[in-house]
């Protein structure tokens, strides 16, 4: 079995299917997740398919830097050296940016692109000799993120979201600062393809630290996780490294990548996060057993054993009226057939008439519930235990979530199931003649004998009785009425019980599939959904993160 953390890794983005796609999965699986998975992440994946579906509403054709980076670090120094005038204000007194401004080259359109960014503060390069490089650059020179203003840091987050790529301004006293490493470059460690990183002030470090601090920045930077992003030492004031750091944001303004590559890894690692919290391995099973166990749980709990019992003695009882001896089935119509008792002798008509009328088998009794909670806690258990706690949860939460139902669902099914014993065979109704006909050879018998007895007495002439087989023939009569009842009797009360229960036998398959019916309704099927609703965020972010 993989494990989710395996699982996981094989399944990180690959990059190869296009942003559009990318999100239309992402919302997908924040859609079907919602509810299910943390409320937090999959606000956090609307989110970036939110904005990522803004900007790329806007123009292609620009590209959205933003300088950021602590107080006095140099980013409104860097964003005037870029320009090639000055702009922004630079001040001694700390912190000096307040307000974002934005600055664009060339390109038509930056005015939608500066709206969507919400920067009111605007700048246009005026086009001329030395200025196309940077044609269809829109650079932000953002307060600072570690600012005692709270107004500033909120800014920055905000447009840190936003931006195309992030140029990290650092200074040589600060750059190894834990709160930039841990707020900013840590979390955007799947943004590296979109950073820069500037060692600005370089001219206040003596030249031979220089290069060792940038070493010991570019090291700092690896622990981030951003390891291959490039590194420049600057000096905005003197110049130094400017050059070069224009090339390279040209560079990318150029390929047109950068607003792609952004959006990619905005979704790969919100998509990335919600996986692990999604887990990537195969729900478990259900067992046979498990499945056996919980319709017999819901069997036992509907009273199936009762009916089934009642079922058996009900056709015992039919039959004996049928091919009993008569003077002893008559006795036996007195009692009342038990069948009717659980008020399951309506048939189909009666049904139809009453709708499904409630029968009177008990109510399940605690130790009945209980094994039926049981029993659905094992077939959760079964389903969800291999699977992360959230979606575990929901399937726990699935299984139960229907069982207020269950004595009703299970009453229902037992009234609506026809337990098969209206049936009347031919040869009950044979047997039944064969009574009468018994009944009144015996009575014939008993008859004739008695007026022969009442002639004797009255001393008046008896004729004699004609004879049979030596026998005579009220007598022969009497016997045979009377042997024949109780021989046919005797064995129609064998094969009755035979009959009774196989009748029962098969009113309990009857009433199983019923209740088996009824598991599925009440059980399986909300856990169904859920496993459902799983196995589509599981594909969702698959393609979220191919
Ligand atoms: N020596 C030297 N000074 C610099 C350099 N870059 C900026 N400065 C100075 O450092 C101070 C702060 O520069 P700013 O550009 O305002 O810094 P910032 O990052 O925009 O600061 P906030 O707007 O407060 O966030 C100013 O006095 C600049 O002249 C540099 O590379 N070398
Ligand atoms: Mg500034």
């Amino acid at each position: 079995m993989t494990s989710v953390v395996e699982g996981a890794k094989r399944l990180v983005g690959r990059g190869s299917a296009s942003v559009p796609d990318r999100l239309q999965a992402l919302e997908r699986a924040a859609e079907v997740g919602r509810g299910r998975l943390d409320d937090a992440l999959v606000d956090s994946a609307e989110t970036v398919v939110r904005r990522a579906t803004g900007r790329l509403a806007l123009s292609g054709n620009h590209t959205i830097v933003a300088l950021a980076g602590a107080t006095g670090s140099g980013k409104s120094s860097t964003f005037n050296a870029l320009a090639g005038v000055e702009v922004a204000t630079v001040g001694v007194r700390r912190p000096t940016t307040s307000v974002t401004s934005g600055i664009a080259w060339g390109e038509e359109g930056a005015t939608e692109v500066l709206d969507w960014l919400g920067v009111q503060r605007r700048h246009q390069v005026p086009p001329g000799p030395g200025t196309t490089d940077l044609d269809g650059l829109v650079l932000l020179d953002l307060p600072d993120h570690d600012s005692t203003e709270v107004a500033h840091h909120l800014e920055v987050d905000r447009l840190v979201q936003l931006v195309d790529m992030l140029v990290w301004v650092l200074d040589p006293q600060k750059y190894a600062d834990a709160a930039i490493h841990q707020r900013y470059l840590r979390p955007l460690a799947s943004h590296k393809d979109v950073m820069i990183v500037v060692l600005n002030h370089i001219d206040e470090v003596a030249p031979a630290d220089r290069a060792p601090m940038v070493e010991d920045l570019a090291r700092l930077l690896a622990d981030d996780g951003l390891d291959g992003v490039p590194v420049l030492a600057t000096s905005a004031t003197q110049g130094d490294g400017i050059p070069e750091l224009r090339a390279l944001v040209a560079r990318r303004v150029r390929e047109k990548k950068a607003v792609a590559a952004r959006l990619a890894a905005d979704v790969t690692s919100v998509a990335h996060e919600m996986q692990r919290h999604n887990g990537v391995t195969d729900p478990g099973q259900l067992h046979r057993a498990d499945k056996a166990e919980l319709v017999d749980a819901f069997a036992d709990a509907a009273g199936v054993p009762t009916v089934t019992r009642a079922v058996q003695r009900s056709v015992a009882r039919r039959g004996s009226q049928h091919t009993g001896w008569l003077v002893t089935s008559w006795l036996s119509r007195l009692k009342p057939d038990p069948l009717r008792r659980l008020h399951l002798d309506m048939g189909d008509a009666g049904k139809q008439l009453t709708g499904l009328g409630r029968a009177s088998v008990p109510e399940p009794t605690r130790v009945q519930r209980a094994r039926v909670d049981g029993a659905v806690r094992s077939v959760a258990g079964a389903l969800g235990s291999q699977l992360t706690p959230p979606w575990s949860d929901a399937v726990r939460r699935a299984s139960v979530s229907r069982l207020d139902d269950l004595n009703d669902a299970l009453d229902r099914a037992v009234v609506a199931t026809d337990l098969g014993v209206s049936r009347t065979p031919l040869w009950w109704r044979v047997a039944r003649l064969l009574q009468v006909l018994f009944a009144l050879c015996l009575l014939g018998g008993l008859l004739w004998l008695a007026a022969l007895a009442v002639l004797g007495y009255l001393q008046m002439p008896t004729p004699d009785p004609p004879e049979q087989y030596g026998l005579p023939l009220p007598t022969l009569l009497l016997l045979l009425g009377l042997v024949g009842g109780l021989v046919l009797a005797f064995v129609g009360r064998f094969v009755n019980g035979l009959v009774a229960r196989s009748r029962a036998r098969s009113a309990e398959r009857r009433l199983r599939t019923a209740i088996s019916g009824v598991t599925d309704e009440l059980v399986l099927a909300p856990i169904d959904t859920e496993l459902a609703a799983y196995a589509e965020v599981r594909r969702a972010l698959t393609a979220a993160l191919r």
